[in-house]
């Protein structure tokens, strides 16, 4: 019987299956399939009815079994008992952890409640458990607000400036495409379920391009890889606009039709000749110049840009240079054209339901999650606009001489009330959060009261007061939406929780119990909170109903098959067009044009930091981990081996480095070390660690972030992961 078939939950006497949904940050969010037998889940599978997931799962959640029934689980509630970090806990019940919780909030709370803290970020995506009672609590209670930033907040400013709104390119139209370029991502490793459009459309004769620094496993398997230095797509991009303008490669009518702006993309454009652009990036004028004819004529041509190239200081404007690209050669009117960064925008979702903004009662702070080390030792990192130099200048007085944009300029003002109490769930900030050591040294603070609510005793775990054991996504009810396709799913309950495990929308309703919270939305179940989660009456959500989406476990958005979104324009700007100038940014006082900004550590723009340090470190995923997820588990462990530093033979050979010596990585920031291998894959000035590991685990018990920095993005606040300069050196 084909799986398409299977009713949702199909019980034959001891042995049913039920249809889950991959929990992970990733854009493919799979169907799949449970097998359950007496209670015990022993198969998982992709399931093959579900276009995207097209009947396989990736490398780590095909072995999702090993983390539901890992012997690392935390099973039940427990209270710290030695030193913090050390991560020494004693058995405790749910009641007496609860109680202890809500009991120090209400004490913070009644001097003030914006000194407790919730972090989340998505270690689950789905509604439920990520984003709704969790959201109620903390308003009701007057926390301070999150700035969940550490993601993607940079690449989805710039894309919304320039489109609208996280609306692309359907990936199942790939597979038609001509040529595709794939910018600042590694498909293979973190949208494998992309990777199948790709090839058909290879078959088809199409042309791939990564543009990457690193030769990923993707960037391997490309027809043409180009290798700028980190943090120089915006002006790669830019270039690339000037040789379309200046040989008349743009597609006149789509201009002028569905763009806003035209001539003064072209003035800035001519800023960045192939030779100017080539100093920059570290790519010949020959590279860029093909690379843009290709580009402007070809059809259909796509671009999958994705977060990996906006985890930098300009990454904002960067995702806004590229963006602009298709509607100069008119590469929406093809369906398999365009460019895609996330789906997301496609969904609507009733995030006022689900969150319930209208019961935060007493205007409260937000601190930027990004920022998180500086947050806990007392220090909220601000931006204030560059007014000084710069492009934007350069529009506003069109004879005053400027260079390329800067970056907002940051400063760390003191945190007032301090952080008292923090409460930590679906993330893991020890681990993943920039400049580690900051981040370490706020937990450690005696004075701070730390919840962990964790599946597995993380490094942030360790550092935890109490810590309550989380179910996996077979364990708990939810709904999802996608960023990398089209359709809602549903996730059901195969197994009971493991342990004393649960879900993180029923801790929050106990919490809510014990602190007198008597709101109706206190007491909604998981089904109730997901039914809540969808704006039925939207147009792309027309033909959606809960129980349909229940019984089939998953459901196209109402749009077209062959879906253009922007072939005839109707951009979702204020303008309803292309916006190569941005009246929005402009308000905001940023640059209203795309515009380079270099990466904060870089020659351009610290100039005397590239003495000290010279190399660009970047730490893309791991292909079998998730962030810092998996990363404990035995197998996933064996497969990526030990900490590596990728590094190229030049910058080896000037350090005396071998294949296989242990390195140390530093900064002013902290260190780590680990094993070098030295290879072509890293270009010459660019050093890769793939991440992200759990420190406890390393030799030196540090990883990646601590050298990363907790500067932010120009647009959107973000974190700059692959924005920072180091030096290697043998040990
Ligand atoms: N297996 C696996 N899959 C994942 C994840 C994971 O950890 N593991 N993480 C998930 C999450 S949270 C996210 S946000 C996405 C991230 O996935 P992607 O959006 O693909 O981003 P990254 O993996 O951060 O980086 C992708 C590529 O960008 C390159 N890159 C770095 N800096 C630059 C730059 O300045 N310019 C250009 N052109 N390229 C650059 C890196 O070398 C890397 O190969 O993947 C999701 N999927
Ligand atoms: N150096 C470096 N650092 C990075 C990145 C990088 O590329 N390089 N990538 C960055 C990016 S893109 C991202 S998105 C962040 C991701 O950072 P995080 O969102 O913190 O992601 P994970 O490391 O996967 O940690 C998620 C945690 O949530 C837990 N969890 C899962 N499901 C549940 C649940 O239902 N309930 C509870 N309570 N817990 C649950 C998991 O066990 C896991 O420990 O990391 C960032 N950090
Ligand atoms: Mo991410």
């Amino acid at each position: 019987m084909p799986l398409g078939e299977y009713p949702d939950a199909y019980l034959m006497q001891d042995r049913r299956i039920v249809r889950g949904a991959c929990p992970h940050d990733c854009p493919d969010t799979c169907s799949f399939l449970v097998t359950v037998e007496n209670g015990r889940a022993v198969k998982i599978e992709g399931a093959e009815d579900h276009p995207t997931t097209n009947g396989f799962l990736c490398t780590k959640v095909n072995r999702y079994l090993e983390r539901t029934y890992s012997p690392q689980r935390v099973l039940y509630p427990m209270k710290r008992v030695g030193e913090k970090g050390k991560g020494i806990f004693a058995r405790i019940s749910w009641d007496e952890a609860l109680d202890t919780i809500a009991a120090k909030f209400k004490e913070i709370a009644a001097d003030n409640p914006q000194a407790i803290q919730p972090y989340s970020y998505a270690g689950t995506m789905g509604f439920v458990q990520s984003q709704s009672i969790d959201r109620r609590f903390f308003y009701k209670l007057g926390a301070s607000l999150l700035a969940r930033t550490i993601c993607s907040e940079a690449g989805a400013a710039g894309y919304r400036a320039t489109i609208g709104l996280s609306i692309g390119t359907d990936p199942e139209q790939f597979g038609n495409a001509k040529l595709i370029i794939i910018w600042g991502s590694n498909t293979i490793t973190s949208n494998v379920h992309l990777w199948p459009k790709i090839l058909e459309a290879r078959r088809k004769g199409a042309k791939v391009i990564a543009i990457d620094p690193y030769r990923s496993l993707t960037a391997e398997k490309c027809d043409e890889h180009i290798a700028p230095l980190p943090g120089t797509d915006g002006a790669l991009a830019l270039a690339m606009m000037n040789v379309i303008i200046k040989e008349n490669l743009i597609d006149r009518d789509y201009v002028e039709r569905y763009t806003l702006g035209f001539e003064l993309l072209r003035e800035r454009a001519l800023e960045y000749p192939p030779s100017k652009v080539a100093k920059i990036t570290g790519l010949s004028e020959e590279t860029i110049i093909k690379l843009a004819r290709e580009y402007a004529t070809t059809k259909p041509v796509a671009i999958r840009l994705n977060y990996g190239l906006q985890r930098h200081a300009g990454g904002g404007m960067a995702v806004r240079a590229i963006t602009c690209l298709p509607a100069l050669i008119g590469a929406w009117r093809d369906a398999a054209g365009g460019a895609l960064l996330s789906t997301s925008g496609t969904f609507s979702i009733n995030n006022a339901a689900l969150e319930r903004p209208d019961l935060i009662w007493n205007n409260p702070r937000t601190i930027n999650m990004s920022a998180i080390g500086d947050a806990l030792l007392g220090y909220q990192r601000v931006q204030y606009p560059d007014r000084q130099g710069g492009n934007y200048q350069r529009v506003q007085y069109p004879d005053r001489q400027g260079g390329d944009s800067r970056a907002p300029i940051e400063k760390l003002e003191p945190l007032d009330p301090p952080i008292r109490a923090i409460y930590i769930y679906n993330s893991n900030p020890a681990a993943i959060a920039p400049d580690s050591r900051k981040v370490i040294a706020g937990f450690k603070r005696e004075d701070l009261f730390t919840v962990v609510h964790e599946i597995f005793q993380t490094d942030t775990a360790d550092y935890a007061d109490i810590l309550l054991p989380a179910t996996t996504q077979l364990e708990h009810f939810d709904i999802h939406k996608a960023y990398g396709h089209l359709y809602m799913l549903i996730n059901k309950p195969a197994i009971a929780p493991v342990g004393e495990a649960k879900p993180n929308s029923e801790v929050f309703r106990l919490l809510a119990e014990r602190m007198g919270f008597t709101e109706d939305c206190f007491k909604d179940s998981d089904e109730e909170i997901a039914r809540q989660a969808i704006n039925y009456d939207h147009p792309r959500m027309q033909g959606i109903t809960f129980e349909e989406l229940k019984e089939r476990g998953w459901m196209r958005l109402s749009v077209p098959e062959t879906y253009a979104p922007f072939a005839e324009g109707n951009f979702l700007t204020p303008s309803g067009k292309c916006e190569f100038f941005s009246e929005t940014l402009a308000k905001q006082g940023v640059d209203p044009l795309p515009a380079y900004i270099p990466p904060r550590e870089s020659a351009q723009a610290a100039p005397e930091l590239v003495k000290k340090y010279p190399l660009a470190i970047i730490s893309p995923p791991a292909h079998n981990f998730l962030n810092s997820s998996f990363a404990n588990l035995p197998s996933f462990v064996k497969a990526e081996k030990e900490p590596r530093l990728e590094i190229h033979p030049v910058d080896a050979a000037a350090r005396s480095i071998k294949d296989g010596d242990r390195v140390r990585v530093f900064n002013d920031r902290g260190e780590f070390k680990l094993k070098a291998r030295v290879s072509e894959k890293a270009r010459p000035g660019v050093v890769v660690a793939l991440s992200v590991w759990w420190k406890k685990l390393t030799s030196d018990g540090c990883n990646a972030n601590d050298v990363t920095s907790q500067g932010l993005t120009d647009l959107g606040a973000g974190a700059t992961f692959y924005d920072a300069l180091v030096e290697v050196e043998r040990t």
